[in-house]
């Protein structure tokens, strides 16, 4: 590969996984520069297309085999690299009586022809093509996300035979949740697990966003090298090559879990990987690329149906607040105490803000929905009264005052009467205890040179240390929601407390 340094499980996020200087064998790949110069190509690719091509020379006619329509990829693909790049185009050509899908793009000045040799008959890809479009169509037809993925990853895996497809679904810090699952009814569960955000680094998930599916036909295959013509040196950049070579680290990872095939393919939304389809095989299986395409269109119908889930749910969500808080306004405009409507109204407001407890305190007297320790409760409104800011939240336990069982990590509290030391406090548990390792023992995993870690339960390990003493921070919308929420109880609270004095005097 072309990193210089030794690869380690600490180093891994700086591997370039884009440039590892070799292909899966399933394919050969050609590049070409500006001029139609072959400036690279993998060791494999005369073999396997039965040319005899050589490097830093721009092909003969008839040099790249007797089927028209490869010199005709490539002259189109370089006739648009003078345009900028371009996406992944496909084609299938025959070579020596053989069927591949040609999938030509361009990018960083180069136009890179990669050929996938190709197993199935027009007739089957028909027949498949009939297919996605029934599931497109039941995709389209889901109430929620969740309804939506169950549909996904069960239709997705009729198209593709997959032993195994999940919907992967990131969370606020990366680290991701199983949400969904179709799998052969043998094997182990997966679903309602966690896995650390360092098993997909942040290269990856970089890569991921541009190139959103790549294809390991078989994990236990050796690297098939690519070479450069002389003056080449430059790595080549498969950024968006369907025959990338991939990260050993992760090979390792899919062969100690005994999967022998993987695909995924990325939900993007708003730019960020949102989720994936991620699939397994427990034998080496290669997916046709016109499929792999149908299962991209089934990420992006995923992707836009999200968006538009996600927009509605947070407009509920702030319906429902602003109801709310009207409410909570108006009782204390006809007269009752602020602290008393906000007691009354805890398990209301808890639940607009996510959170799994409340408390209420006014001038040292505290009333609580949910478990909350008094004393604990007490020291930290003591810190909040120094502290004097009206508005804080805090999703770390270190920054709490310690407490016995059951610890909260987070505090989003709102001072609505400065005087008499009004607060509303709303708490949120440890990330750990909302979540445990799922049913049944483990099973034993094997595992390879880097260690246990690469193992599905050395990542469950590893995500409880990154999340210990952490609760899930307050999303920007629940802020906005207790700012809200902030304001107009103090101002009606303000009001009412000058209303009182003023008939006092
Ligand atoms: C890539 N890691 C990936 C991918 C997935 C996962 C889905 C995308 C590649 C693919 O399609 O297979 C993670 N896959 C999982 C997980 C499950 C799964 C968690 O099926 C659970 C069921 N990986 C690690 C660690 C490192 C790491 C500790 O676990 C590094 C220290 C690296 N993962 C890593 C790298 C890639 C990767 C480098 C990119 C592989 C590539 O595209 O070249």
């Amino acid at each position: 590969g072309n990193f210089a340094e030794p690869l380690t499980l600490d180093n891994c996020d700086r591997e370039p996984i884009h440039i590892p200087g070799a292909i899966q064998p399933h394919g050969a790949l050609l590049a070409f520069d500006r001029a139609g110069c072959l400036v690279a190509m993998s060791a494999n690719a005369n073999t396997m297309l039965g040319l005899a091509l050589v490097l830093g020379e721009v092909p003969a006619a008839g040099a790249l085999g007797a089927d028209p329509e490869i010199p005709e990829a490539i002259r189109q693909a370089l006739v648009l690299l003078d345009r900028g790049e371009t996406m992944p185009e496909t084609r299938e050509v025959s070579i020596g009586g053989q069927a591949f899908d040609l999938v030509v793009h361009s990018y960083a000045d180069r136009v890179l022809c990669e050929f996938e040799r190709h197993a199935g008959s027009a007739h089957r890809l028909s027949r498949f093509a009939q297919m996605a479009y029934v599931s497109m169509d039941k995709l389209r037809r889901q109430p929620n996300i969740e309804r939506l993925l169950e549909v996904a990853v069960n239709e997705v895996r009729a198209m593709t035979g997959f032993d195994r497809v999940m919907a992967y679904r990131f969370r606020h810090d990366d680290s991701g949740d199983i949400v969904a699952e179709s799998r052969r009814e043998d094997l182990e569960a997966f679903i309602g697990r966690r896995y650390p955000a360092s098993d997909i680094p942040a290269q990856a998930r970089r890569l991921y966003v541009l190139n959103t599916v790549r294809l390991i036909a078989d994990v236990g295959y050796t690297p098939v090298s690519l070479l450069a013509a002389p003056g080449h040196a430059t790595p080549l950049d498969l950024s968006h090559s369907v025959l990338r070579s991939v990260s050993p680290v992760h090979v390792e990872y899919l062969g100690n879990m005994g999967v022998f095939a993987s695909m995924s393919v990325s939900i993007v939304v708003a730019g960020r990987l949102w989720g994936m389809v991620a699939c397994h095989h427990m034998a080496p299986w290669h997916v046709p690329h016109a499929v792999r395409m149908a299962c991209d269109v089934v990420a992006q119908l995923i992707a836009a149906s999200v968006q538009s889930f996600d927009a509605r749910e947070r407009e509920s969500t702030v319906a429902r607040a602003a109801a709310l808080r009207a409410d909570v306004a108006a009782q204390v405009a006809q007269g009752h105490e602020a602290v008393d409507v906000l007691a009354r109204e805890a398990a209301a407001i808890g639940d607009s803000l996510a959170a799994d407890a409340i408390f209420v305190s006014q001038e040292g007297r505290l009333r609580a929905h949910g478990s909350v320790d008094e004393a604990w409760a007490a020291q930290l409104l003591d810190r909040l009264q120094v502290q004097d800011q009206p508005f804080v939240h805090i999703h770390r336990a270190d920054a709490l005052p310690p407490a016995a069982e059951p610890a909260y990590s987070g505090v989003l509290a709102l001072r609505f009467d400065a005087a008499r030391q009004g607060w509303l406090v709303a708490l949120r548990r440890e990330q750990i205890e909302t979540i445990r390792w799922g049913g049944k023992p483990e099973k034993v995993y094997q595992h390879g040179p880097f260690g246990p870690r690469l193992t599905p339960r050395g990542s469950f390990d590893e995500w409880r240390e990154t999340v210990r003493g952490t609760s899930v921070p307050w999303s920007d919308t629940l802020l906005e929601i207790a700012r809200q929420l902030q304001d107009s109880v103090s101002r009606v609270n303000a009001d009412r407390v000058l209303e009182l004095d003023r008939l006092r005097s």
